[in-house]
């Protein structure tokens, strides 16, 4: 990698990655639409460009001005707001990955494009969910990863675009809020914890989704596109989680930091039944065998940096 291109640079990974990368590497362009332009650091710190997935001329002009030789593609409607808006949930994240694939045809790019555990749907089976599996999602937001990781494999196959993906599961982040998804309430609850002291859990315990601390998410981006393609037997996608828990098990990681913090339930319904619709844990085993993935932090670390910079930034 040398010349990057972020797409959908603002959104909850974007301006992170766009910052880690930026330290690695001599050129990363943050791409954005007019709607969520970039700010404070993320502008400063390097250049950036309109770059509107569903104008794919715009896309092929920013990639041959910069030399772009790997595009990241991040730009997607997360999961909750996707059911409330099906159409441009498609558009985006299908419609969109079509145009960034054919650029990377035309012009010798590789692609990452996030999957998620929301490509999986309820006769997936639910514990330790395997790489290789049946995806009958039924959610659009998992229409639009299962799809993706479908149309990224065929792009490599048929064409020789080197795509690569991973299917997140809810990532928690210290820096960005979070963007309308079913995870969301693994950040809410901290923000919750050290602003109020009581959290509206949206989830009922017993609720169990794969996490993943932005730090660890960030570094499988840059590990997965960093690594050997001779090795990988899989690209579109891999499996990747670091920790499992339910709202209980995670209100009691912060107890332990914070003994005051209280939780009381209030069930968001269409989060409920998305999320009794996804794995409650995934094997990883792929993605550690092929590309030497392995997370650093678990639900203790993470609580507890999470706390401390909640709380140093006030
Ligand atoms: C969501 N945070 O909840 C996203 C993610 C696995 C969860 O895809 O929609």
């Amino acid at each position: 990698m040398k010349n990057i291109l972020i797409i959908g640079s603002t959104g909850q990974i974007g301006t992170e990655l766009a910052l880690t990368l930026r330290k690695i590497y001599p050129t990363v362009i943050a791409g954005y639409i007019p709607a969520a332009p970039p700010k404070g650091e993320l502008l400063e710190s390097g250049p950036s460009e309109i770059v509107d997935i569903t104008n794919p001329d715009q896309i092929a002009e920013v990639v041959r001005r910069h030399k772009v030789d790997t595009i990241f593609n991040l730009a997607a409607l997360l999961s909750a707001v996707a059911e409330a808006k099906p159409q441009l949930a498609w558009k985006i994240g299908l419609g969109g990955l079509f145009n960034v694939l054919e650029v990377a045809r035309e012009e010798g790019c590789a692609v990452f494009t996030p999957s998620s555990i929301g490509s999986f749907g309820p006769e997936t089976p639910h514990d330790k969910t395997p790489q290789d599996t049946i995806q009958r999602p039924k959610t659009m937001y998992g229409v639009t990863k299962v799809s993706g990781e479908l149309l990224s494999d065929y792009y490599h196959k048929r064409f020789g675009v080197d795509t690569r993906s991973v299917r997140f599961p809810g990532l928690i982040s210290n820096v960005a809020p979070p963007g309308g998804g079913t995870t969301d309430y693994a950040v809410d609850i901290y923000y919750a914890a050290v602003r109020e002291g009581h959290f509206h859990c949206p989830l009922k315990p017993g609720t169990y989704m794969d996490m993943m601390y932005m730090p660890d998410a960030l570094r499988a981006c840059i590990e997965l596109m960093e690594a050997d393609p001779t090795k990988l037997i899989h690209r579109n996608s891999f499996n990747v989680t670091a920790m499992s828990f339910d709202p209980e098990e995670i209100a009691n990681s912060i107890r332990a930091v914070i003994p005051s913090f209280t939780m009381e339930y209030e069930l968001d319904p269409l989060r409920q039944g998305i999320a009794d619709s996804w794995p409650n844990s995934l094997d990883d085993s792929c993605a550690r065998a092929e590309w030497g993935w392995q997370p650093k932090y678990d639900l203790p670390s993470m609580t507890a940096d999470m706390i401390e910079t909640i709380r140093r930034r006030g």
